[in-house]
């Protein structure tokens, strides 16, 4: 195989390989409002709404007081007519729009609304998917979300390829508040947390994983997160959620390096990120060798020390590149220094998707930069006088795409 042939080859195992998107905040039809789609929801996501505010002469309150159509309306003239979209987040609804045979340069929204109004929405959640080659999806299911909540406790299901991921934010990042809605649900918990109240609070938590059956539980981290120290995260986690996955045979996905409300007037656009502590991540990962990581951290500084680690330990593996790093530039510098520190072991993306049409640009921008530095591997092989096969080429990118968390995922438990 010659590098033009190798080129091709990379080019077309990448692109053609499905994925398991194993964060997203994606829903199906079947959960109504939660599911976000179309062309409105697109242009009012929030990278997008913090990007309006730097182009346009408009307060977050002004904006906030608008509509939705008159929120997307203003997002479409200031950052794709009077400006040209060459964010990440604006190019991604280009990418979109074509991948949909719609016009990206249409000065207003009209033909795009017409087209969006004329679906079906079971069918277009299907034909995105295939679209964007994601064979199964992991979304983000709150059990302090009180919609949500009422949903699951109404016996709402999933299509298959919708894998269940049950989220623990409000429990570790504010037991104060979230100790009282347990309690209301019935369960003996306070602030104080003593053996029985940890007992109670697994409790709580293994009735969610009999309802959801989730293929593993997860919480976002602050970037000043330290474990361990002496508040009540660090009893809940060494107490109850540590515990829990290794009797329910769940990972456990840590995502740190929040800095949540940086700038509340934006609402969900006023979070940034902060530096995090790597030798948390390694202290827990060697404290609790039966239980498997998901890791992913939100500083590009954190990178390269999150890769060591999982060196260190092989119940950490790293995904994605999440968030403010989900821009080609980064994507490429993280995934090439993974494969230098890790070769195929670990996890390369995730959407992180809210709306479902962003299927559609994250994973064919992602395929984009993820084949262009994998390549650059198998060149170094091929100088070196290593075969490289095609073969090897799909096994490595189906490893990485799917049979690396396949490995890692939680059995769900049977009825
Ligand atoms: O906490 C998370 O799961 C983050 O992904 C947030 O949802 C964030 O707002 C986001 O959408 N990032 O892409
Ligand atoms: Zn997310």
């Amino acid at each position: 195989m010659d590098p033009s042939e190798l080129r091709r080859n990379v080019e077309e195992s990448v692109q053609r390989t499905a994925v398991i998107d194993i964060h997203t905040h994606l829903y199906p039809a079947s959960f109504g409002g939660l599911c976000r789609w179309g062309i409105d929801e697109l242009l009012t996501y929030h990278y997008l709404v913090a990007e309006l505010f730097r182009s346009a002469p408009v307060s977050p309150p002004q904006f906030w007081a608008l509509t939705k159509p008159q929120q997307a309306d203003l997002i479409w003239e200031t950052l794709f007519v009077r400006n040209t979209p060459l964010s990440e987040a604006t190019a991604g609804v280009v990418t979109v729009m074509t991948m949909l045979g719609l016009d990206p340069s249409q000065v207003n929204l009209k033909e795009a609304r017409l087209y969006f109004a004329s679906l079906n929405l079971d069918q277009h959640v299907e034909r995105v998917l295939d679209l964007a080659k994601v064979s199964e999806l992991v979304m983000t299911n709150d059990p302090f979300h009180p919609q949500e909540r009422n949903l699951w406790e109404q016996g709402a299901s999933c299509p298959e390829r919708f894998h269940r991921a049950l989220r623990l934010d409000p429990l570790l990042n504010d037991w104060g508040s979230t100790q009282a809605l347990i309690a209301a649900q019935g369960f003996e918990t306070g602030k104080q947390l003593s053996p029985q109240r940890l007992s109670e609070t697994r409790r709580f938590l293994d009735q969610w994983i009999a309802l959801l059956r989730p293929v593993y539980l997860a919480a976002s981290l602050p970037f000043d997160f330290t474990y361990p120290d002496d508040s009540p995260r660090t009893t809940l986690l060494h107490g109850v959620v540590f515990p829990t996955c290794l009797q329910h045979g769940l990972p456990f996905a840590m995502m740190i390096g929040v800095a949540r409300g940086t700038n509340p007037d934006l609402g969900e656009a006023g979070d940034s990120l902060g530096y995090a502590d790597t030798a948390a991540v390694e202290r827990i990962c060697r404290e609790n060798p039966g239980v498997r990581f998901l890791v992913t951290m939100l500083s590009r500084e954190n990178q390269h020390a999150l890769c060591v680690a999982a060196r260190k330990f092989s119940n950490l593996l790293p995904f994605g590149c999440w968030w403010f790093l989900n821009n080609p530039s980064i994507v490429a510098e993280v995934t090439a220094e993974r494969l230098e520190l890790l070769g195929a072991s670990f996890i390369p993306q995730h959407s992180d998707a809210r709306i479902l049409e962003q299927l559609l640009y994250k994973w064919a921008h992602s395929r984009r930069t993820i084949a262009r530095v994998l390549f650059d591997s198998y060149l170094r092989l091929l100088d070196q006088g290593y075969r490289v096969t095609r073969q090897q080429i799909d096994r490595d990118v189906a490893r990485m795409f799917s049979g690396n968390f396949r490995s890692w995922m939680g059995r769900p438990e049977s009825n």
